[in-house]
């Protein structure tokens, strides 16, 4: 029996079957910096329920995956060192433009700089020892890092996504791993961007042209793919918790 997971525009992935060995969960940028309070997203003056929306969905994806032993679990963070020489001169004037500055002090600590507390990963979503973290100071996580190496040496071929914000960090990281070959799905309900249209805008695009970057689903048709798997295959997965 295959396990495949329902979404659109194809039942995910292409190649019919679910290998935990060769797929990855990715977080990408779940920092308070993007959805929490006094972060570079709420300087920006942006609505928080909207980046908060899918943590609580993501929190059950991470839950059930990491109940599955060799699961690939990979975190991302967005940020710059402090002295902010990985930092282009335009993002930095931008972000000034509009009053979050990235290096400038925040209720967070310093926008958008690695060590900061507004850098850091939320508490429902902090990762584990064991599970990968890349940071990266683009957008896309292919982008100035280690990650595609890393996929490619842990056999990884296909990629289940998360993170904030949908239009930008997420939908570019997407765009990259497509581009490269990975198989990707994204969770619709377990991400978020900071404009509602902009979200909905960037779930379509994914769509276009029979799946131009891949298909997407959501937390429950996820989750019970996985069961399913689970189920099948219990002898294999007897160490499963
Ligand atoms: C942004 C991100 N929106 N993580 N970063 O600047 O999407």
């Amino acid at each position: 029996m295959q396990v495949t997971v329902k979404a659109d525009p194809y039942d995910w992935p292409y190649d019919g079957q679910i290998d935990p060995k060769r797929l990855a969960l990715l977080l990408i940028d779940w920092q308070h910096d993007f959805c929490g309070k006094g972060g570079y997203v709420d300087k920006m003056g942006y609505d928080l329920f909207l980046t908060r929306a899918g943590i609580e969905p993501t929190r059950q994806v991470l839950e059930a995956c990491r109940k599955i032993s060799g699961w690939t679990i990979l975190h991302t963070r967005e940020g710059h060192k402090p002295d902010l020489s990985d930092c282009p001169p335009n993002k930095l004037w931008r972000s000034k433009r509009i009053h979050a500055g990235i290096g400038d002090p925040g209720p967070c600590g310093r926008i958008l700089v690695r060590g900061e507390r507004g850098w850091e990963i939320i508490e429902e979503l902090t990762p584990l020892p064991g599970e990968l973290i890349i940071d990266k100071p683009t957008k896309g996580a292919f982008t100035a890092t280690d990650l595609d190496l890393v996929l490619k040496n842990r056999g990884i071929t296909h990629l289940v996504l998360t993170g904030i914000t949908t239009d930008v960090c997420v939908h570019t990281t997407m765009r990259e791993a497509n581009d490269r070959g990975y198989e990707c799905l994204l969770l619709e309900d377990c991400t978020g961007a900071t404009d509602y249209g902009n979200y909905l805008a960037a779930i379509k695009m994914i769509k276009m042209q029979g799946g131009v970057f891949g298909a997407v689903s959501n937390s429950r048709n996820f989750r019970e793919a996985i069961s399913a798997l689970v189920r099948i295959e219990r002898p294999r997965y007897a160490h499963a918790r």
